[in-house]
């Protein structure tokens, strides 16, 4: 069903209800609301007049620790998966968005924006293409970019509308569009999404192209021919599927030779993968990975916004692809926040107090809890207290306790249980996160209270 006006179709926004203030201490509850948070990272881009989202996919949408953190962190998503081809448009000429509707729904409930992802890719087509005769599909590919496009009018903010179309060595893929159709094709892709939507930026994605080499020449010298041409492109895609340590050092350059071409660009499907488990040192290398590739964008005007590839290291595509591989995202599998997210959270201007930290433990293991407060406003905080394993075997719990010396209170607590007996505070680990793997983290968070002075205390860690 193309949407006549696809605004038409556009969900008031639902605001979470926020659960603040009413709770018990001793609660363990969800995570709250951006309403009552500090800075989101979606927040603090929109300050700087960009977007920083994250890509998702239909099975995460009922899984509710999950959505909680994606309908509030971020401004933009990007349909992960059910916007391509083979769940579009399964049989020639029947056109399903079922899936991808889903998603663009959650992302309108919680005004957030949408890039489109994508019309044509060699990747996930149904098999029907490969028996299309070679006279028929640029017609068909033209009537599939108008429909999705035609669908989504008004509700998609950027189109990738051509995915992966070069070789590491700047040829062309040779896809089943390359070979049947011939080079025409990108150009053929882009003028028919302009016609189905002529208010989407329409982009052209790929990967490996984020530093300047053969493969992002080749891309480079597409957009400029399309500009000489007049071909409609507004923007390229860079998906930085990094690895730990190798940010390519001429990003920021590339960035600016694409722009300089009169074009956006936009980090579409962040991740940085290390070697599986994690360790600090890793952490470190990968905070200060994700610090680069922000500040790489806030560098040039036209880099528009960053979108990771699924937000936590329980969602993303990278261990199944690359087995002993992982960890790649800002957020661990609980949904704590890991450094890289706190990497981004500064780069983008956020501003978080000194931390604090020490040790205890029971023989042979042991943690450390790292106090910050990640948001403060007259009379209000927001902290967030992240506990690291530094024991030599898994946590089965763990306690933290601090003193307020400034008449601070807590009140209410998120994926931890609190005992405050005056200024004294004693955290236990919720029922779900009482274990922590060797190097892990979790984190647990509260707002609270406080009377102008907001001093973070000292923290002690036990592990159970
Ligand atoms: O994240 C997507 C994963 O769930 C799919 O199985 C995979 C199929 O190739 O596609 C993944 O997303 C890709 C994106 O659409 C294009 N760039 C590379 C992404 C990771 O493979």
């Amino acid at each position: 069903m193309p949407a006549p006006a696809g605004r038409a179709r556009r969900v008031l926004a639902a605001t979470t209800v926020a659960v603040m203030g009413t709770l018990a201490v001793g609660m363990a509850v969800a995570a709250p609301s951006s309403a009552d948070a500090g800075p989101t990272l979606g927040q603090l881009a929109a300050a700087q007049g960009r977007y920083f989202g994250s890509a998702t996919d239909n099975p995460t949408l009922d899984n509710a620790p999950y959505t909680a953190v994606l309908g509030s962190e971020f401004n933009q998503i990007t349909v992960g998966n059910t916007q391509k081809w083979m769940y579009t448009e399964p049989n020639r000429g029947q056109f399903d968005y079922t899936q991808a509707d889903k998603i663009v729904a959650f992302a309108q409930a919680h005004d957030q924006i949408v890039r489109g992802h994508t019309l044509v890719w060699h990747n996930q087509l149904p098999g029907w293409i490969d028996t299309v005769p070679a006279g028929e599909l640029l017609g068909v590919m033209r009537d599939h970019v108008a429909n999705v496009a035609g669908h989504y009018q008004g509700e998609v903010v950027h189109w990738d509308v051509v995915n992966e179309a070069f070789e590491e060595d700047g040829t062309r893929r040779q896809s089943v569009f390359q070979q049947k159709i011939g080079d025409s094709y990108i150009a053929e892709a882009f003028k028919a999404a302009r016609a189905a939507d002529p208010d989407a930026k329409l982009y052209y994605n790929d990967y490996n192209i984020e530093g300047i080499g053969a493969k992002s020449d080749a891309v480079y010298n597409l957009v400029k021919s399309f500009k000489q041409q007049g071909i409609p492109i507004d923007g390229v895609g860079l998906q930085a599927h990094l690895i730990l340590g190798q940010v390519p050092s001429t990003l920021r350059q590339n960035i600016q030779r694409f722009a300089d071409l009169g074009v956006d660009v936009a980090i579409t499907e962040l991740d940085i993968r290390m070697r599986t488990p994690r360790d600090a040192t890793k952490d470190a290398q990968q905070a200060a990975d994700y610090r680069t590739v922000t500040n790489a964008c806030l560098a040039v005007a036209r880099c528009v916004g960053i979108t990771v590839w699924d937000f936590s290291d329980g969602y993303s595509w990278i261990p199944s692809v690359f087995p002993g591989e992982g960890a790649a995202l800002i957020y661990d599998e609980n949904f704590a926040k890991k450094p890289s997210y706190w990497a981004v959270h500064e780069a983008l201007g956020g501003t978080t107090t000194t931390t604090t930290t020490t040790t205890t433990g029971n023989t042979g293991s042991g943690c450390t809890a790292t106090y910050r407060v990640t948001g403060q406003w007259h009379g209000g905080y927001q902290a967030e207290v992240t506990v690291r394993n530094t024991g030599a075997t898994a946590t089965s719990g763990w306690t933290v306790r601090w003193t307020f010396a400034q008449g601070q209170t807590v009140r209410s607590l998120w994926n931890g249980v609190l005992t405050a007996d005056g200024q004294e505070m004693t955290v236990r680990n919720a029922p779900y996160n009482g274990r922590i793997t060797v190097d892990g983290t979790t984190a647990f968070g509260f707002i609270g209270a406080h009377t102008g002075t907001n001093d973070t205390p000292t923290v002690t860690c036990a592990t159970a």
